[in-house]
């Protein structure tokens, strides 16, 4: 039997088969026409239609109460919403025949946050972290014919500012220029929900997951977690189940099946008899082993490695009271085996060089060691419950697949992402560094808030554990370097502060994760230096040192396209740069042409990182040439905020890259993916999904063969070989070709062999600059021939900056369009042939009326002809798309 239409399959059990009925769910979801969601202010002098899942910002929006949310300044108009109570009220009716169960249970998969919950006019209880799953059981209070639920919710902001009088932690507030509202540490809410220095504050409440009303008589499935161990030449896997059943209940009976579909078409069955008591409030586990011959299973690889293999489990409750209830879970699965390994790095680098003090720190897949490529990940809305947009995830997931990254961090400031979120991971082999959602600030560890924690760490780590593509999980984001930092000036308290710390990161959610989860690390912090933190008291002396662990460098002062000012590192889990988003992005939140300006208010206010805009400023000044009088000086400075970005981040991550050879460096994590509104920030990709010129630099920049320069403090160009592959690259031949700023046929070009072992970099050749005079007249490209590396992008190298290129020429561009005939899943493909007559950098192709993409952008053109292709689901001609198309480039 293939189990891929689990579903169906249930289904027709549950509906044919004689004494056998599924669980009996009640979905309490706006999807069910049987239930009607209302939601009305404290006052009542609002009212409307709610949704579940929903929350306030989205129910008013729909219903036309307040305008679109990222439009102009509406963050900080629409604030009042958070500071009002609201309630939802739903109302669905209950037959005597649910009712003839034993067990009821309300179940909420995500409240957000505080909320008091009455059901027919009596308290069933609160709930206070959205992060937790909250179960109640309600048979006593459910009626035959319409019920009423309600949750009142406080206002998040109200309620995290009264903790914050009893148990004030730092700090006291976020900066002004981030809109926001404070005391975010108090509340176990997303965190960027009270603003980020990328995002605005919308400090939502709702049902923002699903619920259900669940009737049955024996037990159900919560969850399940798998642990897949290599034996020899077996795979052997303990699923261990999560059960629950009615507190008045006590013991669970029945049949516990579970199969495995492996390869061949085969499955896999085990089970067993179950007969167990239960804890009080009605939980209790059960494990089924098996083992499983390696040959039956296909490894799991993270993307660029191999496939992402993935197995159908399914486990069954059959309880033997009355009715022979079925509850079950599937999960798919990948076998692989992960290590972080952190050992003396002199064994690897020996210990002559800076590099081989202190330990290691790389993730070996399958027992190889693999560089991560990747980025950090923001939430996908600034709405939790629209952040379960299965479209816009899969989008940005799927870019971060196109450009060959292996891993993403899941930052602490967000949310657990949905499930979807994980499952499209691990089928696009996107390794997950799982951040706890703590971030930038010190938390409390009052009694009822370690409580509730205690609750999340177990409920998420189970949830998430059995996905093949969590590669690591993490304590919080820079609380340990702010701490041993002063960043919140905790200085004068650093003993308590430093206590505190250990008692929520190393008593009480280390434990917690290690227990349920003893195949994968947990670092306490990141950044971290790993086990040496550790060792060190959990507050390192330096939790930035680069002989240790993984670090976060900023740096907006220094010339960003120049590698040497990169401090090498183990891994650089965050680096970034900021640039605008894109003209239609913009267009977006406003149409008011006043506000296109740098200095418009609008500007400043979509700006919430410090001096922000005049870091963007001086990055572009040292390298580019933009005129202040410039009639056309915004729209140049959004493009050239995009290229310094692109720039930097290309040469920080390169530089990064060449460091497994000498540094051993094994990951580079941008920050940041993705974005939440229409602003300046970090990301490669825009709120909307426009990919920045920074996303399509990645996209060469992470590529796994490519030659990599590196212009040394001396003037001279190290020529760095970077090969992600299994396979060595021998006799292969790399060419440099000297280009003047005009011509399009190099003036002068020098080839070198080169080699390279499999997965690993190597320095292959010096290229002296020979005429140090004339640097400002010429440019590099490099390029590689090797015997079974079909593809590798050419690369670049500008000696001096290019504000002092000489030479560069007004180009002649001419684009036609022609449609590619294969059409698949609704996707017009495009060819666009572009022809030119000289060198052009930077060439930056746009077709804004047209929802699609370029395959790839932000030419440097040094060919007079070439092709890129373009996709996109709307229904147009090759000459609709040819007249849509507009380009900018850099020109002095
Ligand atoms: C780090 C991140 C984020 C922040 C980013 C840019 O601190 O962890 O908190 O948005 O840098 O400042």
């Amino acid at each position: 039997m293939k189990l891929f239409s689990y579903k169906l399959v249930l289904s027709i059990i549950c509906v044919n088969l004689a004494n056998v009925v599924c669980l009996s769910k009640f979905s309490l979801d706006s999807w069910n026409e049987k239930v009607i969601w209302k939601l009305e202010n404290k006052n009542k002098t609002i009212s409307v239609a709610g949704s579940v899942p929903g929350a306030v910002y989205s129910d008013l929006q729909k219903s036309g109460t307040i305008g679109d949310i990222l439009q102009g300044f509406n963050d900080v108009l629409t604030r009042w919403i958070a500071y009002d109570s609201w309630t939802y009220t739903g109302k669905f009716n209950v037959s005597a025949k649910n009712l003839e169960n034993a067990v009821a249970q309300l179940v909420f998969e995500g409240v957000d946050t505080v909320a008091y919950i009455e059901l027919n006019g009596r308290s069933i209880g609160s709930t206070n972290n959205m992060f937790v799953r909250y179960v109640f059981n309600v048979k006593q209070y459910l009626q035959i014919g319409e019920n009423e639920l309600k949750l009142s919710f406080e206002s998040p902001v109200k309620f995290a500012k009264t903790r914050s009088e009893k148990y004030f932690t730092a700090p006291d507030c976020v900066p002004d220029i981030y809109n926001g509202e404070c005391h975010a540490n108090q509340i176990r809410k997303m965190q960027a929900s009270f603003s980020w220095d990328w995002g605005p504050a919308f400090p939502s409440v709702g049902i923002w997951r699903s619920a259900t009303l669940e009737f049955f008589n024996g037990a159900v499935i919560r969850s399940l977690t798998t642990h897949t161990e290599k034996r020899d030449s077996s795979w052997f896997l303990i699923t261990k189940v999560y059960l629950q059943t009615g507190e008045n209940i006590k013991r669970i009976k029945g049949n516990l099946s579970l199969y495995l579909s492996v390869e061949g078409h085969q499955t896999f069955k085990a089970g067993k008899y179950l007969d167990v008591a239960t804890r009080d409030d009605g939980t209790i586990e059960a494990e089924i082993d098996m083992s499983i011959s390696s040959n039956l299973i296909t490894e799991w690889w993270p993307n660029g490695y191999g496939d992402q293999r993935l197995y159908n489990l399914l486990v069954f409750l059959t309880t033997t009271e009355k009715d022979r209830e079925i509850s079950y879970k599937h999960a798919k699965i990948g076998f692989r085996t992960i290590e972080l390994v952190e050992e003396d790095a002199a064994l690897v680098l020996g210990n002559n060089t800076t590099a081989g003090h202190g330990l290691t720190f790389y993730f070996k897949v399958n027992g190889y060691p693999i560089f991560m490529k990747g980025s950090n990940w923001i939430p996908s809305n600034i709405l939790p419950e629209i952040g379960e947009n299965r479209k816009t995830i899969n989008n940005l997931l799927t870019a971060a697949r196109d450009a060959h990254m292996a891993m993403l961090r899941v930052w602490g400031g967000g949310i657990y992402e949905s499930d979807y979120f994980y499952r499209r991971c691990d089928e696009l082999g996107i390794l997950i560094w799982q951040d706890f959602l703590f971030a930038c600030s010190m938390y409390p560890v009052d009694p009822d808030f370690l409580e509730t924690v205690k609750t999340e760490i177990e409920q998420n780590v189970i949830r998430l554990q059995h996905h093949p593509s969590i590669a690591v999980w993490a304590g919080n984001n820079e609380n340990e370097v702010a701490l041993r930092g002063n960043w919140y000036n905790t200085k004068s308290e650093f003993e308590k502060y430093k206590r505190e710390y250990i008692t929520l990161y190393v008593d009480t959610i280390k434990p917690i994760v290690e227990g349920i989860d003893p195949g994968r690390r947990y670092l306490v912090s990141s950044p971290s230096n790993g086990h040496k933190s550790e060792e060190d008291g959990y507050i390192a002396q330096n939790p930035y040192d680069p002989n240790y662990g993984d670090t976060h460098y900023y740096n907006y002062l220094a010339d960003s396209w120049d590698s040497n000012i990169y401090p090498q590192t183990r891994f650089a889990s965050e680096y970034g740069f900021q640039s605008l988003p894109s003209i239609k992005t913009m267009r977006t939140a406003t149409n008011r042409t006043e506000d296109y300006y740098v200095e418009s208010n609008y500007s400043k206010h979509r700006q919430h990182s410090p001096a922000g805009y005049s870091f963007i400023e001086a990055q572009i000044n040292r390298r580019l040439n933009l005129d202040k009088n410039d009639t056309k000086y915004f729209e140049k400075f959004v493009f050239y905020s995009q290229i310094s970005q692109a720039m930097a981040i290309k040469t920080e991550t390169e530089f990064y890259r060449q460091s497994q050879s000498n540094w051993y460096t094994m990951g580079a994590l941008f920050w940041q993916l993705n974005d939440v509104w229409q602003a300046p920030s970090w990301s490669s990709i825009e709120f909307g999904g426009k990919w920045k010129m920074l996303h399509y630099f990645a996209k060469t920049f992470f590529a796994p063969v490519l030659i990599s320069p590196r212009l040394t403090k001396t003037g001279d160009v190290d020529i760095y070989l970077i090969n992600d592959r299994f396979v060595p690259i021998i006799d292969a031949k790399i060419t440099v070709d000297v280009f003047n700023w005009s011509s399009l046929a190099p003036i002068r070009s020098k080839s070198y062999p080169a080699d390279v072992g499999p997965l690993n970099t190597r320095m292959q050749a010096t290229f002296t600059l020979w005429n140090a005079e004339n640097k400002d007249e010429f440019f590099l490209r490099f390029f590689l021939q090797a015997e079974g590396v079909p593809s590798s992008p050419y690369n670049y190298l500008f000696p001096v900056p290019l504000k002092n290129a000489k030479g560069l020429k007004k180009p002649n561009i001419s684009i036609t369009v022609q449609k590619r005939d294969d059409k698949n899943n609704g996707v017009n493909k495009f060819k666009i042939n572009i022809n030119v007559d000289t060198v052009i950098i930077f060439l930056w192709l746009e077709a804004d009326s047209v929802d699609g993409k370029f395959e790839e952008n932000g030419f440097v053109v040094t060919e007079a002809n070439f092709i890129v292709d373009f996709t996109t689901q709307d229904a147009i001609t090759a000459k609709e798309l040819e007249k849509s198309i507009t380009y900018q480039y850099y020109l002095q």
